[in-house]
């Protein structure tokens, strides 16, 4: 079967919730993936930050295959002897006290909502049918029927209601809409430190500490969804420590699971959680033997190789390299760390799908975000002479735009 015949078959099998840039992975290592004829690419999505410790990682595999050899599954009916010693390393990581292990980063959004609503319920005295939950407009935290009710895009949204009441939406970056949504109902409020999805969507300095500033203040809670931002993919540990606070909530997936094994988690204060009874929230698969491992593993390479200080000094390299190419047609680039939106000037209607092809053709895989802007997030292994490799590419295909 050649390239073609796969698609074909996916498409034939595979519900068409995605249109996939037409190439078919078959083998990955590091930050290359190459397709079923052989040719080599750059991975530059990592399946949206999922892989920031790249494919592969043989440290990540060893300690897969190292626990397959156990056990992998217990359910949580059990106790295991791998949850413990990685949440310890997650919740020290977080600076935060205590954490409830999902799968997937839609769960961990889940999870936290639970356990805000029901805080407000037991500690604030909110009826249980009242309490609000604030988010920001062009949000992006999952795709289960009550985060897509809170969703402002009409794609995730129409056609899949009725959808869950409870949650009010304000623009993003504006402290001012904040304040005032904020009454004596309010829960808390459930933010991304940079929108991913929005189009990389870098708030104004200082927004994280003014929103932690008003929430301590108004006795409300401070939900941080770190799933794509999290794990070194912005220079730091977490976005959230750009700005020197700690949420009272944080929601974290993706890479987490070192791109093996979807591992997710809301990590909280021991006050918090403590509103989490036997009984009240679970999951199979969360917090098994296989994927605390795995999770463990992935957070010590992400520790051993400084991938934050790299991924700060790769993404501004990166960035510095594109704006020297001096692009007529790009608008704006928007980054932190390597997570970088490159923004074009581009006609109503026109999408960076096809400049997102051409970089294909070239060797570089990289995806558009909201219409006029590629998404760029390399693994965080990325070299400089990987960098560059990319760059050339790039260099000609933003050329010819
Ligand atoms: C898709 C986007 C990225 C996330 C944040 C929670 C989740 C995500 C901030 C849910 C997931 C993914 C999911 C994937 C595409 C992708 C995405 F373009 F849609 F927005 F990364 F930018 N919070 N993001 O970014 O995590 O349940 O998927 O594990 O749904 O198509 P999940």
């Amino acid at each position: 079967m050649n390239a073609k015949d796969y698609i074909e078959l996916e498409g034939t099998y595979g519900a068409h919730n995605y249109h996939p840039l037409p190439v078919v992975i078959s083998k990955a290592k590091g930050v290359w993936v190459w397709d079923v004829e052989g040719k080599k690419y750059m991975d530059m999505l990592s399946s949206y930050s999922a892989i920031n410790q790249g494919h592969l990682h043989p440290k990540i595999v060893k300690a897969a295959v190292d626990q397959m050899g156990r056990v992998s599954l217990t359910s949580r009916a059990f106790s295991n002897d791998r949850m413990g010693p990685f949440l310890k390393m997650l919740c020290e990581l977080a600076g935060l006290e205590m954490a409830l292990p999902m799968n997937t980063g839609a769960e961990a959004v889940e999870t936290s909502i639970k356990l805000a609503r029901r805080w407000g319920h037991m500690k604030k005295g909110i009826p249980e049918d009242k309490g609000e939950i604030i988010v920001c407009e062009n949000n992006f935290h999952g795709r289960t029927t009550t985060i897509i009710s809170f969703s402002s895009d009409p794609d995730s949204k129409k056609g899949f209601g009725p959808f869950t009441p409870g949650f009010v939406t304000i623009p993003y970056n504006d402290i001012k809409a904040f304040e005032k949504a904020i009454n004596k109902e309010t829960i808390g409020i459930l933010v991304e430190p940079i929108q991913g999805e929005a189009g990389i969507n870098v708030p104004s300095p200082g927004y994280l500490k003014e929103l932690r500033r008003i929430c301590d203040q108004k006795g409300i809670l401070l939900i941080i969804d770190e799933i794509q931002t999290g794990f070194a993919r912005t220079g730091k540990m977490f976005a959230f420590q750009h700005e020197g606070i700690k949420p009272d909530i944080l929601c974290v997936g993706k890479a987490l699971g070192g791109g093996l094994y979807p591992v997710s988690a809301a990590v909280s204060t021991r006050e918090l959680m403590s509103v989490f009874k036997p009984g009240s929230h679970g999951s199979t698969f969360g917090g098994n033997p296989l994927a605390c491992a795995i999770a463990e593993a992935s957070l010590k390479v992400l520790v051993e190789e400084k991938l934050d200080a790299k991924s700060k000094e790769m993404g501004d390299y990166f960035v510095k390299r594109i704006e020297d190419l001096k692009i007529e047609k790009i608008k704006c680039i928007r980054h932190k760390g390597l997570l970088i939106g490159v923004e074009f000037k581009l006609g109503p209607g026109e999408t960076v799908r096809p400049i997102c092809e051409k970089l294909m053709e070239n060797g570089v895989l990289a995806k558009d975000t909201h219409e006029k802007t590629i998404r760029f997030a390399p693994p965080l292994v990325i070299t400089k002479a990987e960098v560059d490799w990319a760059i050339e590419r790039i260099k000609g295909v933003f050329e010819a735009v």
